[in-house]
């Protein structure tokens, strides 16, 4: 079976890397996979395989700046949960560790298998027109908009076996962040707000055959919040409101008024988490650390593939050491791979 053989070689592929990385060679093990593949087709990663796994995943993420962290990913062995009940409770845990008060820490939640995570991330708003779609799938599953600003929605998972179910997080455990700015106070009446955490669960664990849905978070960028969520015209586009609230005017683009406003959002949106204690980096840092996490590959002898456009920040990006660098952008196991459910 041409199959079977593909999954053999590309678990021992994975158990090989894993040996000579940790520097713990160990043939039984590499017998025992072939075994126990050849007679069941399945096989159990240990925990200290899997939280292997799931680190270098991160690591081998091109489309992802805050790679140098990747050694302190705290990994979460939930393969025995498959019950969606169950799964919230673990990821309701994890939200609030992950949150740890505003000093954000990395965490992946590995889950069972058969266990689907139908929302893109834990905290999604109903009003924001990238989740039109995902409102459409919620309202069939028996959801209702309360038509609130930064409304928050249901998490949607099917367990193993189970119908997609919906779970309600309660207001209270959701750690958010209004947005303020330093020396424009008419920018707060905006009301604009966004949540601390960014927890991921629209990728899936491919390693060793396998793939696990473990949906994992850090911290943000703030371009991700300031410049793209917040500012996109198929977003919540208020960059008109926030040129207003700066007393600009906008009736020529040539005065920039777009640009001014997008800066001094991107100011509001670091002051505000500061202000609230909450980790967050910027761009110029995270390109720093990004260089610093090259140098450290380069001495341990591996090659650092990265997605350019994805690399760069939307703000400024050719103020950063990235622009000028090029990156081979093929795909390495282990990785993070788009579900086949979304
Ligand atoms: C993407 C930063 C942690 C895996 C990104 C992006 C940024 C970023 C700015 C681009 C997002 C976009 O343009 O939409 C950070 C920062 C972290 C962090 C500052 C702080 C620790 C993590 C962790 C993991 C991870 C813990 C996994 C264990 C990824 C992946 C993508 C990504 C897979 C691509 C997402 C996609 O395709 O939608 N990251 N990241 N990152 N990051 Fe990170
Ligand atoms: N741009 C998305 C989040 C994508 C992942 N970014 C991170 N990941 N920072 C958004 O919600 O704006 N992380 O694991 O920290």
């Amino acid at each position: 079976n041409l199959l079977e053989a593909d999954t053999l070689r590309e678990a021992s592929d994975f158990l090989q890397r894993y040996q000579q990385e940790t520097g713990q060679p160990d043939p039984t093990r590499l017998e025992d996979l072939r075994r126990e593949m050849t007679h069941t087709g399945k096989f159990e990663l240990s925990f200290g395989e899997l939280e292997w796994a799931a680190r270098v995943a991160w690591r081998n993420s091109t489309r992802c700046v805050g790679r140098l962290y990747w050694p302190a990913l705290e990994v979460r062995d939930l393969r025995h949960v498959t019950a969606a009940q169950e799964v919230f409770g673990h990821l309701r845990q994890h939200l609030h560790d992950a949150q740890n008060g505003g000093q954000l820490r990395p965490i992946i939640s590995v889950f069972g298998a058969g266990v689907e995570i139908l929302s893109p991330q834990l905290l999604r708003y109903a009003d924001d027109p990238a989740n039109a779609e995902l409102c459409r799938v919620l309202e069939q599953l028996g959801w209702q908009a309360q038509g609130e600003r930064f409304e928050l929605l249901p998490v949607a998972i099917r367990g193993a076996g189970q119908a997609p179910q919906l779970f309600d997080l309660q207001p209270e455990e959701v750690l958010e962040v209004p947005i303020q700015h330093p020396e424009f106070p008419a920018l707060a009446e905006l009301g604009l707000k966004w949540h601390a955490l960014p927890l991921v669960s629209d990728l899936s664990l491919d390693a060793c055959g396998m793939r696990f849905a473990a949906p994992f978070n850090g911290w943000y960028m703030q371009t991700e919040i300031a410049a793209r969520n917040l500012a996109d015209q198929g977003r919540y586009n208020v960059l008109p409101d926030v040129a207003r609230a700066l007393g600009l005017a906008t009736r020529h683009e040539r005065s920039l008024w777009r640009d001014r406003a997008l800066l001094e959002l991107n100011i509001a949106v670091l002051f505000s988490f500061e202000q609230a204690g909450v980790k967050i980096v910027d761009h110029h840092t995270a390109a720093q650390h990004f260089v610093r996490f090259e140098e450290k590959e380069a001495q341990a002898g591996r090659e650092v593939r990265g997605r350019w456009s994805w690399l760069i920040p939307p703000l400024s990006p050719a103020t950063t050491p990235i622009w000028e660098r090029q990156y081979n952008d093929e795909e390495e196991r282990p990785n993070f791979a788009r579900c086949p459910y979304h």
